[in-house]
């Protein structure tokens, strides 16, 4: 018996085996769950990269289906959640582990960050939140889950985040507020707020080795923390395990939230 058995649901976010969405994705599927899969389109159809990669980790495991989503285009979400509804009718839970902002405005000081830099970063990293509950609300079923993936730099200052600690920010500020809307029909709504976790998002973060250092010493469990735990408490989060639990943003950090 597993907790996601006859559970049905999507995950976004997925580019490749160090990605937060596939320690999630793993521990979905071992727990019974039925899921459909988006990829960040590819530039040359003839040499579908993108496609492969998410392909070749996810099928194996029983994918119900792999499709193309830009979240900057509405046309690419309607398309995705009408393949979710002709695939499943209604579903138990949304995984949205996506976030981008241009290197030349995240390296900079937030101060010195462009106007279509800053829109870029909020529209891939926040809207696509808000444009996918937007979506799913009609298609969840009671007790169903949505869940993103946050950081500490969008509470606190954390050298080296900048720009992404804004959206970061904004994004938590939606978790709570769509929790609110949605919470009626009975869905939840939360955010995991990962430690450091090296992946290709991370590798855009300047400061991120010293990072690693910095929870690997200060943190109270003084270690980072690893995918299986950010993928079991993701799990936990999209699962009737955490049935109380909506508008919360959990660090999964190793304690490193609580050092002043
Ligand atoms: O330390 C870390 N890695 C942490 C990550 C700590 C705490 C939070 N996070 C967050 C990230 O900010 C992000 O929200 O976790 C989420 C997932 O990030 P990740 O697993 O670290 O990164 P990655 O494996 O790169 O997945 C993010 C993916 C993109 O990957 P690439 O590398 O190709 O940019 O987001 C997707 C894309 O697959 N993505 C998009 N998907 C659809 N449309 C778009 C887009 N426009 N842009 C990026």
């Amino acid at each position: 018996m597993g907790l996601f058995d006859g559970k049905k649901g999507v995950v976004f976010g997925i580019a490749n085996e160090r990605s937060i969405a596939w320690a999630i994705t793993q521990q979905l599927f071992a727990q019974g769950a039925e899921i459909g899969f988006t990829h960040l389109p590819d530039k040359d159809p003839e040499r579908p990269k993108n496609a492969n990669k998410v392909k070749k980790l996810v099928e194996p495991l029983g994918a119900k289906f792999v499709v193309p989503c830009d979240v900057q285009k509405d046309e690419d979400l309607d398309a995705v959640f009408a393949k979710i509804t002709e695939q499943f009718g209604k579903i138990d839970f949304v995984l949205h582990s996506i976030a981008f902002a241009p290197p030349a405005d995240l390296t900079q000081e937030v101060y010195k960050c462009s106007r279509a830099g800053f829109s870029l970063s909020m529209d891939i990293s926040v809207y696509s939140l808000i444009a996918m509950c937007g979506r799913a609300k009609a298609i969840m079923n009671p007790g169903g889950s949505i869940l993103t993936l946050t950081y500490l730099g969008g509470e606190k200052v954390i050298p080296g985040y900048n720009l992404m600690g804004l959206c970061k920010s904004a994004l938590e500020s939606s978790v709570e507020y769509i929790a609110s809307e949605m919470g009626a029909d009975g869905v939840r709504v939360n955010a995991l707020s990962a430690g450091p976790v090296r992946t290709i998002s991370a590798s855009g973060v300047g400061d991120f080795k010293k990072m690693l250092t910095l929870y690997e010493t200060f943190s109270p469990l003084r270690r980072n923390i690893t995918e299986e735990e950010v993928g079991k408490s993701g799990m936990f989060l999209l699962s009737d395990m955490s049935g109380g639990i909506t508008g919360e943003t959990l660090h999964v950090d190793c304690g490193y939230h609580v050092m002043g």
